[in-house]
């Protein structure tokens, strides 16, 4: 798949000749994605809805015979990081910390599947994805190096494939025991469409998301408070839903009949029903709000978004301060429904807003945060783009 140039493409191109003294081999770039609704249900197999940001990240690379991997990543300020040289054939869990352990992951993963990737590669990383965010600015940079590597060693791959081999870098190599959710969005998403996924059967269904058409738009808050999956908060609501699946004697929370929900929230401790009912009641939500879409009724999704967010607060408890703010304030001041999105302690939220009311709602919620004293938030209207691809 060949796509326009875009920006963070250029960039790593020029920036790996400044580096390197000739053209790459070649530049590919990921995006990165909100998530529309269905969150914490990609672990307990359930439905996922993403759709793909217009923001990337570009990895211009070359091939080595030496069997290392150079890592260059090109600041905002234009600086340059250069990560320590890596011998591809030594990488293990726990030998590279910090941001270089991503694309070092990928490496590694792929290299467990014994790909040929070894020979080594010089890799220049431009992006334009908000990190820290919650936009999955990290699953934008593995999904690239992943393409890169590929592309460089002729290896033609599944995307379902390549997603789990980046699962399973950032799982084992980097740390961070996260599902599959982005990954699969920045590698499989289309532009103008949000991507129905089953988890369980990998079933996805492109289904049409055009907001403008609607006179509506998805309204990013990234709220600027930052968050991690590495440390415990993200692992330990994960832990409860497999103890939580093991007591109930399923294989996983997905199958829980919402039907049956009361009966079967009181056969566990107290602790894990709030897990249980939010899972269960998101994987309905998922599938009602696909079917509000297929039906092209875009406005009434509103109100389940809404509800997600209350799921995700209350039961699941994954929300924060910030968070809420950016969901009542967007809600006070005319959005049809807001929710937070990605994995939460942090990053953004999404609201969907009728275009006229755009201004009230961006004035709504700079003022909630400036009243509490909160950083102040960066807001952007997200367009469905383009997955992941060769840029030249
Ligand atoms: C993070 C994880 F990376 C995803 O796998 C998913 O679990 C999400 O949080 C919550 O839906 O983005």
């Amino acid at each position: 798949m060949t796509q326009a140039t875009t920006a963070p493409a250029t960039k790593a191109a020029e920036a790996f000749k400044r580096l390197h003294g000739r053209a790459p081999d070649g530049v590919w770039s990921a995006p990165g994605r909100v998530n529309l609704i269905g969150e914490h249900t990609d672990y307990n197999d359930g439905y996922v809805l993403p759709f793909a940001l217009p923001h990337r990240t570009a990895v211009a690379a070359s091939p080595r015979a030496d069997g290392v991997l150079t890592v260059s990543t090109l600041g905002d300020d234009g600086g340059v990081q250069k990560a320590t040289p890596v011998t591809i054939a030594e990488l293990a869990p726990g030998t590279v910390r910090g941001w270089a352990a991503y694309p070092s992951g990928v490496a590694w993963a792929l290299r467990e599947q014994n790909l040929p990737v070894t020979a080594g590669a010089d890799l220049v990383i431009a992006g334009d994805v908000p990190a820290g965010a919650g936009l999955s600015s990290s699953h934008a940079l593995e999904c690239a190096v992943a393409l890169a590597l590929l592309g460089l060693a002729d290896v033609p791959a599944e995307r379902p494939d390549i997603a789990r081999w980046v699962q399973r870098s950032e799982n084992d190599f980097v740390g961070a025991p996260t599902g599959i959710l982005d990954q699969t969005a920045s590698l499989t998403c289309i532009e103008a469409h949000a991507l129905f996924y089953d988890v369980r059967s990998g079933k996805a269904e492109q289904v049409a998301f055009d907001a403008a058409a609607n006179g509506l738009e998805v309204l990013v808050i990234d709220t600027r408070a930052s968050h991690s999956h590495v440390d415990g908060g993200y692992g330990a609501r994960r832990a409860g839903c497999e103890r939580a699946a093991g007591i109930l004697g399923v294989p996983a929370l997905r199958d829980v009949d919402i039907a049956e929900l009361d009966d079967t929230l009181v056969r566990l401790p107290e602790e894990l029903r709030p897990l249980v009912r939010h899972v269960v009641t998101e994987n309905d939500r998922v599938l009602r709000t696909v079917e509000l879409l297929r039906a092209g009724r875009l406005a009434d999704i509103g109100p389940l978004l809404s509800a997600s967010h209350m799921s995700l607060d209350e039961d699941y408890r994954v929300s924060c301060l910030e968070l809420d703010v950016a969901v009542d304030s967007a809600v006070a001041a005319g959005a049809l429904g807001a929710r937070m999105t990605g994995g939460g302690f942090g990053g953004s939220a999404i609201a969907l807003v009728p275009v006229e009311r755009h201004d009230e709602v961006e004035r709504s919620v700079l003022a909630a945060f400036a009243a509490r004293s909160l950083v102040r938030p960066r807001l952007f209207t997200a367009v469905p783009s383009a997955g992941a691809g060769r840029d030249r």
